[in-house]
């Protein structure tokens, strides 16, 4: 590319781009396909419904030649200022968060991809509970990771040097990811190639609560360094979370903070909720989270 009027780099970032566009013209066609359906317009709807699919094989081919110019298995999204307000339509914004959560859940289903989502404090141990399962589930699933952070790329590169495609997410102020900036990281992976993305949303236990992505399974995690009264201080996202994870079990006498009675916590406050204790680092209970997930 040396000497040529544009830099791969700015190629790439030219090609992502117009990947977005077109499989974002995708979803629009099969959206008109369905109406005209409804308008008892059949054949249009047809033709319709043949766009859309031509689209999307152009939107893999942009994809795939974007993927080719690809320096290394990371790769970053910065969120812009304000994006999801830009969206032009006289719903809140969590309507429009919800309506693209479930378009994103849409895609993901279409694609056959489980997606698993972690929520948590900060420093609770997600990376580290992701990288112990993806090294238990590897060889088992097609494993995808998708990680959430203000600015830097520290958690992708860690689950990327255990051999599976990342992208990183970079909110800038935001706490929490939103399902707009989650479809962007969907563009960004070879979803054919994926049965399992597992998802790190941003570290803390109260933002990320409003903002569903469109995941099939949420889990939140504490630990017991963060002291005994982290899960009722949270009620929402406990409430929301379909297994509860209290990690650093290994540190629970030391710090004088007893992992039963957070679980007791968490069952009081959402009592279909699946609780497991674990330690990264002995391996206790990783097996047990497996289960939980239904992996
Ligand atoms: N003793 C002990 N340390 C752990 C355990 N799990 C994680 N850690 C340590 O806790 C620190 C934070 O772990 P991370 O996995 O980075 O936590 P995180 O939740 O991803 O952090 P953020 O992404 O920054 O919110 C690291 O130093 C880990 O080695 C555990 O079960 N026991
Ligand atoms: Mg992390």
């Amino acid at each position: 590319m040396e000497g040529s009027w544009m830099s791969a780099g700015r190629l790439k970032k030219a090609l992502e781009h117009y990947y977005e566009h077109t499989a974002e013209h995708a979803e629009k066609l099969r959206e008109y396909a369905e109406m005209a359906r409804g308008e008892g317009a059949a054949g249009a709807s047809q033709k319709l419904e043949l766009a859309a699919e031509l689209m999307d094989r152009a939107a893999e081919a942009i994809r795939s030649a974007c993927m080719s110019l690809s320096e290394g298995p990371s790769r970053v999204i910065e969120a812009e200022s304000h994006e999801i307000l830009d969206i032009e339509v006289e719903e809140s914004l969590l309507e429009v968060n919800r309506r693209i959560a479930e378009e994103n859940r849409r895609l993901l289903d279409e694609r056959g991809v489980y997606v698993v989502e972690f929520m948590g404090s900060i420093g609770s141990g997600k990376t580290s509970l992701i990288e112990a399962l993806v090294e238990k589930l590897k060889e088992r699933y097609r494993i995808g990771y998708v990680a959430g952070d203000l600015t830097t790329t520290i958690d992708a590169d860690r689950v990327g040097r255990h051999g599976v495609p990342v992208v990183q997410l970079n909110t800038g102020r935001e706490c929490h990811l939103d399902a707009n900036l989650f479809r962007k990281a969907l563009y960004q992976l070879d979803l054919n190639g994926i049965d399992l993305l597992l998802v790190e949303n941003v570290g803390n236990l109260i933002c990320p609560a409003d903002f569903p992505l469109g995941s099939h399974r949420k889990v939140v995690v504490v630990s017991v360094t963060e002291g005994e009264h982290m899960v009722r201080k949270h009620p929402i996202i406990f409430k929301e979370a379909d297994v509860a994870v209290i990690n650093k079990v290994d540190l629970a006498e030391e710090m004088g903070v007893s992992p039963s009675s957070l679980e007791r916590d968490a069952k009081e406050l959402n009592p279909r909720i699946k609780v497991v204790k674990t330690s990264v680092k002995t391996g206790d209970g990783i097996d047990e989270l497996v289960e939980a997930l239904g992996l």
